[in-house]
């Protein structure tokens, strides 16, 4: 199973990003149901290194927080890759990062390590763009970096599964974790 552990946005944060994307012209967008911000991707796993995680996912503990869409950036040095939507710091999302992959990596999961660097994906541009099109990404980015979504609670997280099929992948929750709300 392809798997990976994200944090679902709320209706109203998925509308106002599908709102920002649409002035990005270049790339193939992420289609509004694969918005989310994730926490860890796990890749593919056996059922039973699945049920692991499930079981040591239970047991984490953290306090539910709120987040914002904060600007706009992109991956990829040398070419770009992709566009995303960007976060302002947010110490409570680093520390449930921490504790996740901890867990995971106490039941003695291996998966890919990577630097946590949250954001959603808003869409993932060509392996070559003309000099028109950079242009236009720059563009882009420069004139949504002082963009602010509205806040959000993160009450909890979610294991998806994830099927790569032609047209893209399809992303299913198969269980939530829900965080402490005080
Ligand atoms: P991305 O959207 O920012 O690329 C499911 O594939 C999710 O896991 C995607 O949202 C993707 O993040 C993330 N992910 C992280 N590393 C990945 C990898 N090596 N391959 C595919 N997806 C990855």
């Amino acid at each position: 199973m392809r798997v990976f552990l994200a944090i679902d946005l709320p209706e109203h944060v998925r509308d106002e990003l599908i709102v920002l994307q649409s002035s990005l012209t270049v790339g193939r967008p992420v289609p509004e149901e694969n918005l989310h911000l994730t926490l860890c991707f796990l890749d593919e796993q056996p059922e039973e290194a699945v049920e692991e995680a499930h079981a040591a996912l239970q047991g984490v503990r953290a306090r539910a927080f709120t987040l914002r869409i904060s600007g706009v950036g992109s991956f990829g040095s040398r070419s770009l890759q992709v566009v995303f939507a960007d976060f302002a710091q947010c110490p409570e999302l680093v520390e449930l990062e921490r504790r996740v992959t901890r867990s995971l990596r106490a039941v003695g999961l291996k998966f890919p390590k990577r630097r946590f660097r949250p954001h959603v994906t808003l869409a993932r541009l060509p392996k070559s763009l003309s000099a028109i099109e950079l242009d236009k990404v720059r563009d882009y980015l420069v004139s949504n970096a002082g963009y602010r979504g509205s806040a959000f609670e993160v009450a909890g997280f979610s294991l998806f599964q994830s099927t790569l099929m032609p047209r893209g992948a399809r992303h299913e929750e198969i269980a939530r974790y829900e965080l402490a709300v005080i």
